[in-house]
């Protein structure tokens, strides 16, 4: 299930953003990755929009949207209706494959295989089939983890963590990153950058993992952490569910331990949106440089998809500063949707 950052509740296009939203959750469940980005793109687009879009001619002048969606969008207009959902199934198997994507932990191949083994609802699946811990808890708290967290609560997550961060080393700074820092109304989780100036990974890791989690766990405010996968379990992150004192609803938290001089390349990763992300790694990659979470690299030689040298780091403390080795014209973090 792909969640967005709801900039306009009322925004004039919102019947426009349901169509396309039903072919993106289409392409979503059949693993269309090209069409899942275009889709994206142009829902982040027209949220984003004051007016109402009409005419394939003023939605082709936005950005991130193309002439054959720009059709779309007017057909949408113009007709409540979009012909090619006709052609777009929308059965029962397809309806639970897309509620089944909702849980946490669970991508389109586990969600597939789950319906085509005959489960039938999240009852069934908690009931009879076998789930990993993670995927336990998905399905115990689906309800909690598919709501949005409006923003001021997503601020009370923060200030709970920085003052129990704060208090075992006060030099230790806390910066809600994500949808948030995008300066979403509300987020899918709660994503919290915890650096040090001039301290390395290990030093705010230990902090963070010996003294914090455990204290905000003892306070009834960390309900559990949740395995991470391997392919991104470089020691860097923590995932969890939080809940803030007086309310029942478990919201999805994550922390990134990000060592003091890389706070710039950081803040870009942790930022994003992925597809943000994605672009300006591309853009790296097409001069000759490569920028991940860590920094940005100059000087890299690659064979088809594989680095045979790391490179030389160019910059990593400076989010500003990336951006113009990149020459690429600073994006303030609103602005980082496309
Ligand atoms: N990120 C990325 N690529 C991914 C996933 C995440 O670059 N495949 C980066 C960019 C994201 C940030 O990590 O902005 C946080 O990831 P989230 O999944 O929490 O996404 P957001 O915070 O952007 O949105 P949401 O409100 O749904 O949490
Ligand atoms: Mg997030
Ligand atoms: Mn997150």
């Amino acid at each position: 299930m792909q969640k967005f950052d709801s900039h306009a509740r009322d925004n004039p296009n919102t019947r426009t953003i349901e169509v396309l939203q039903e072919m993106l959750d289409y392409y979503t469940r059949h693993a269309d990755q090209w069409r899942t980005i275009a889709y994206r793109k142009a829902i982040n687009t027209l949220r984003r929009q004051k007016h109402k879009i009409n005419t394939r001619k003023e939605a082709q002048a936005l950005p991130c949207i193309g002439s054959r969606l720009a059709e779309k969008i007017e057909e949408i207009v113009c007709t409540n209706h979009l012909r090619r959902l006709d052609y777009t199934s929308s059965s029962s198997e397809d309806l639970l494959i897309q509620k089944f994507l909702g849980i946490y932990g669970a991508g389109l191949v586990q969600a597939t295989r789950w319906a085509a083994q005959g489960y039938g609802s999240l009852d069934d699946l908690r009931n009879r089939a076998p789930l990993t811990t993670n995927q336990r808890i998905g399905v115990e708290h689906y309800d909690d983890f598919a709501q949005r967290i409006p923003r001021k609560e997503v601020e009370a997550h923060g200030a709970i963590i920085r003052r129990e961060v704060q208090k075992a080393d006060k030099d230790m700074q806390v910066i809600i990153s994500g949808s948030y820092r995008r300066g979403a109304r509300d987020s899918g989780d709660i994503d919290v950058l915890i650096t040090k100036p001039g301290a390395v990974l290990d030093q705010i890791r230990c902090v963070v993992m010996q003294v914090v989690v455990p204290q905000l766990f003892e306070q009834g405010f960390l309900q559990i952490g949740l395995a991470t996968s391997h392919r991104d379990n470089d020691g860097s992150k923590w995932h969890g569910a939080s809940c803030l004192p007086g309310s029942k609803v478990w919201r999805r938290i994550d922390l990134l331990f990000v060592p003091g001089a890389e706070i710039g390349a950081a803040l870009i990763y942790f930022t994003g949106n992925d597809i943000f992300n994605r672009s300006m790694r591309l853009l790296a990659r097409k001069k000759h440089m490569c920028l991940n979470q860590h920094g940005l690299f100059g000087d890299v030689l690659r064979n088809g998809q594989n680095k045979t040298n790391p490179g030389r780091l160019l910059e990593a403390g400076d989010e500003r500063r990336i951006f113009a080795l990149l020459e690429v014209p600073w994006r303030r973090p609103e602005e980082r949707i496309c």
